[in-house]
This record gives structure tokens, sequence and C-alpha cells, in this order.
């Protein structure tokens, strides 16, 4: 077994493992992503595609801007059309000039990796049965194995950045963490293709059918998604049923003007909002989807996990630089006041659009007086807007 010695070690070179371990370096902390696919897996993988202004302030904090800013697309606004009828959300009037910016989580996951790389970060890829150890000592070590041996890494605190099916939660004892969980009885089916954006911000769609999305990564990638059954598989959805499927459900001149093309990417996701509670134990400190899921609706996963680890580096700051370890000790509470008010809004936004077939004659109604209220209410659609665009950090 070999042995080294960092201040801080990461499990999960994800977005969340990565940001912090930049941020981190920049300010000379030492820090280890430990990190169990290839760097190419990770970035094959399709996710996030709207980022909060929070989000795009780390990324400059972080000096991994610079493409983002170059390539990505500030959004004043955004749709939701209500069985045919488009109601645009002026995010910009509705919040005094907030925008998101629509950049896909491929792209700033690849621009954080350069950076790590540039830095001379220290990323190990392919780490096999990564394990945190002696969390709750002063002297909690990872171990990993790679192409065979045994590596043991000491350090001062373990982040668990390593996403919902990671080891860091599930390291930690029953009785020291309370789960709470909400499954959806349908899932996204989502589509890359290389083809123009159907409209020139996103589209949230509620009808009859089904709940669809209009996204994009640029002008020449569009990004959709149609709501289905928990049951259905890729396997059922040609090309061409789901171009059908997704006209069946937009306004007729959007529909008519959609682009189709090939899917370079097709895949359904599960829909589930979770949270697990507190997000410490002892010296190893969870964030992003280690903690939370959510619905992907309100565009909260990835910008929840940007919280955590705003809130983690500068509580990391003030340890390393003052010797004040008040940041570390209020994080969970901290975070978790977001992160619910993420919960909260991702679960209205997913109540409110999408169709549930098991629903009683009662909640229908209430689902459509729902959107029609903050559809027709200046207060309700700042309310909304104030979500969208991000709560403050
Ligand atoms: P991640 O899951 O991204 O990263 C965790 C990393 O840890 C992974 O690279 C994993 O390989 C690694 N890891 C896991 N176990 C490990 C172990 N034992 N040892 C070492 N490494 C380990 N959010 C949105 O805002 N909008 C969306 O449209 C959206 N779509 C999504 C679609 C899907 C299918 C999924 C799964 C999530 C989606 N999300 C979306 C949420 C997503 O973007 C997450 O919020 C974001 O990836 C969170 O980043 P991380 O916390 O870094 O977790
Ligand atoms: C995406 O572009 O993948 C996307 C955008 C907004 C969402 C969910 C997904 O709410």
């Amino acid at each position: 077994m070999t042995t080294s010695k960092t201040q801080v070690a990461i499990i999960g070179g994800g977005p969340s493992g990565l940001m912090l371990s930049q941020l981190l370096h920049l300010k000379g902390i030492e820090t280890v992503v430990l990190e169990r696919q290839t760097r190419d897996y990770v970035l094959g993988r399709i996710r996030a595609g709207v980022l909060e202004h929070g989000f795009v302030e780390l990324m400059r904090e972080a000096r991994c801007g610079e493409r983002m800013d170059r390539e990505g697309e500030i959004h004043e606004g955004f749709s939701i059309s209500d069985r045919g009828t488009m109601h645009r959300i002026d995010l910009e009037g509705l919040t005094g000039g907030q925008t998101v910016m629509v950049y896909g989580q491929t792209e700033l996951t690849r621009d954080l990796y350069d950076a790590r790389e540039k830095m001379g970060g220290i990323v190990i890829h392919e780490a096999e049965d990564v394990q945190p150890h002696d969390m709750t000592t002063d002297a909690p070590y990872v171990t990993y194995t790679k192409a065979g041996e045994t590596h043991r890494i000491d350090c001062d605190f373990i982040i668990g950045a390593d996403g919902f099916h990671g080891v860091s939660r599930k390291s930690i004892p029953a009785d020291q963490i309370r789960e709470y969980e909400k499954v959806y009885p349908f899932g996204w089916l989502g589509i890359l293709s290389e083809t123009k954006p159907a409209h020139d911000e996103l589209i949230y769609a509620r009808s009859d059918r089904g709940f669809a999305l209009c996204s994009l990564r640029s002008q020449v990638l569009s990004r959709y998604y149609v709501q289905v059954p928990l049951t259905d598989t890729v396997e059922n959805w040609s090309d061409d049923r789901f171009w059908d499927e997704l006209k069946a459900r937009l306004p007729e001149d959007v529909a008519a003007r959609l682009e189709t093309g090939p899917s370079i990417e097709k895949s359904i996701a599960p829909l589930r909002s979770f949270v697990a509670e507190p997000m410490r134990y002892g010296n190893m400190f969870l964030a992003g989807d280690a903690a939370h899921i959510v619905p992907p609706t309100g565009a909260k996963g990835l910008n929840s996990a940007a919280s955590d680890i705003y809130y983690l580096y500068h509580a990391m700051l003030s340890h390393y630089e003052n010797g004040d370890d008040s940041g570390l000790d209020a994080y969970s509470d901290t975070a978790l006041r977001r992160v619910w008010k993420a919960q909260r809004f991702s679960w209205w936004m997913t109540s409110m659009l999408h169709v549930f077939p098991d629903h009683p004659e009662f909640d229908q109604k209430l689902q459509s007086i729902e959107l029609d209220y903050f559809l027709s209410s200046e207060a309700a659609r700042t309310s909304l807007a104030e979500n969208y665009v991000g709560l403050p950090f």
C-alpha cells in the first residue's frame, strides 16, 4: 500500500468535486480528487443545461468561465406553453435584471477538467473501491485501488461529491443520517440532436398528453425531453416517434417550424426528490447529488450543487486561513436551507406541469388553476422568476 497526505480529499470528479478542488487550489489549499470513471466517461454524460447566476459567478471565480462567457447564451426569459398557448416569463423584468446562462454541464465539466490539468491539480481517474475511513476522528483518510495496487491518502477533511450512487453518503451509519425521498410516477425521455433549436428561449410545455421541454446547448445543438411512464424504455422510441410526440405537445406554430434530425443521444432519466440530513459526518462533508436530488423541471440539480460548493469553499478558507471553524460547523444547516428551497421549487414546477394519470379529478382541477393563477398574476410570476434565476447564496 502506498500512503500520501493532502489537506482535502474529494471523492467524485463531477462538477461539485472539480469546482471545489479548483477553488481551494487557487487559495493554496491542497486537494486530491478521486474519480472512479475515466474522464471521457464523465464527459460523455449529458445532463444539465441551465446555470443560475451564482454558478456562473463561481465558474468565473474559479478562473474557468472564459469559454462559458464566450460560448454560453444569456437567457432573459423562458416560456410556459399551457395546452398550446405560450406565456413568456420575463426573468430579467421580474427580477430587476437577473438572467440565466445556457451552457451544458458537459462543457463546464470539460472546462473544470482543463483548468485542473493546467494548474497541475491531482485528479485520479479509474480509482476503484474508494472508501472513506475514520471520518469522526481528527485523522480521517481515504483508500482506493488502482491497477491492482491499494493507496491510502491521509487528510484533514473528506468531501463526498460522488453523486447519488456514490460511496460517501452510504458510509455514514444509518442512525447518523435521515433521508427524505419522493419518487415521481414518470421519467423524462431526453434526446440531443444537431438541429436548430425550436425557439430562442426554453419552452416548458404542459399538455394533456404529458410534459415536454425544448432546450438547447447552442444554436446548432438542441436538447428535448418528453414525459414518459416509468415502465417505458428507450427501445420503444424511434426518432420519428419522439419527434411526432414532441410536436403533439407543443404549440402548433412551434411544432410547425421544429427542425428534426437524428438523435445523437437518447436516454430516460427517472425523477425523484431526495435529501439526506445532515450533510456532515465528523470531518466528512457531503455536497451536490451525494446529498440531494431534484426532478430537473426547475433546473436546480447542478445549481444546488453550486451553493453547497460555495459554502464549503468559504468555510474551508476560514478554517485554513483564520482557524475559524464556524463556517464548517454551520455548513449543513446553511446548505440545507437553500437545498430545501430548491426542492420546493422543483417539486412545484414538476407538480404543475406534468400529467399525473392517477390523480383524482379534484387534484387535476387544482393543477390547472394553479398554472392559470401563476400565469395571470404578476406577483406569482415574480415568485416563479426569482426561484428560476436562483435564490441568493
Ligand atoms: P455527479 O453525479 O455529476 O458526479 C459525481 C461523480 O462521482 C461522478 O463522476 C461519478 O462517476 C463519481 N463517483 C460516484 N461514485 C464514486 C465512487 N464510489 N468513487 C469515486 N467516484 C465516484 N440537473 C439540472 O440542473 N438539469 C438537468 O437537466 C439535469 N439532468 C440530469 C440527468 C441525469 C440522468 C442525471 C443523473 C442528473 C441530471 N441533473 C440535472 C442533475 C445533475 O446535473 C447533477 O445535479 C450534477 O451532476 C451534480 O453534480 P455532482 O454533485 O458533481 O454529481
Ligand atoms: C436541459 O437543457 O437539459 C434542461 C434545461 C432546463 C431544465 C432541465 C433540463 O429545467
